[in-house]
């Protein structure tokens, strides 16, 4: 009998965690769950859009290599055989010392596994040119290197944007030398004129 109120209050301390508790602890668990996703999000597509950077470092200087020999613009379209592969396949055109890619284009390339190609005019969706330096007026037209891709998202498309066209006047998805559209979410960047 004496042990009775001892019991009652060791029961009432090891009770366990109030409805209260337990759903401000489940918040707190769904925060951090949540800032941790935003994060490693973030990475993956910064991951994915630095390695689209890197390849239109590659096809520039490919280009401009292929440009002085050969004196012509080259493409290189993915899927394609090697005479639509002016750079990674092997070509007879007088002067050509290829090739200038080790690898040709994949679908891998593009950051979300889209459709990936290098035009050897400077078009975007059949219109002409590109304003590079954002006054309003196009600049490179015709001749000029442009890498294609499908499913690209704004997200994806503003950070490569940010990789080249930083500081150029105008709309972000229109001047300099990456562009978007938001209608078909195609991404074109002029890799070399
Ligand atoms: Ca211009
Ligand atoms: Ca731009």
């Amino acid at each position: 009998m004496m042990l009775k109120p001892h019991s009652t209050r060791t029961r009432t301390a090891t009770q366990g965690f109030s409805l209260l508790e337990i759903v401000i602890a489940l918040a707190v668990i769904a925060m951090i769950v949540g800032v941790v996703a935003v994060r490693s999000g973030g990475v993956i597509n910064k991951g994915r859009t630095t390695r689209v950077i890197t390849l239109c470092d590659t096809l520039k200087k490919a280009s401009a290599q292929y440009h002085a020999d050969t004196n012509q613009m080259p493409w290189e379209y993915q899927g394609y055989a090697a005479d639509n592969r002016k750079l990674s396949g092997t070509q007879s055109i007088a002067g050509w010392q290829g090739p200038y890619m080790e690898s040709p284009l994949t679908t891998a390339m593009n950051p979300t596994g889209g459709g990936i190609h290098m035009y050897a005019v400077a078009n975007v969706n059949g219109s002409a040119g590109f304003d590079t330096d954002g006054d309003g007026t196009n600049d490179v037209t015709g001749a000029g290197c442009t890498l294609w891709m499908s499913g690209i998202p704004q997200t994806d498309a503003q950070a490569i944007d940010a990789a080249f066209d930083r500081g150029i006047a105008g709309n972000w998805y229109d001047t300099g030398r990456v562009k978007w559209s938001s209608s078909n979410n195609y991404c074109w960047v002029l890799v070399y004129f």
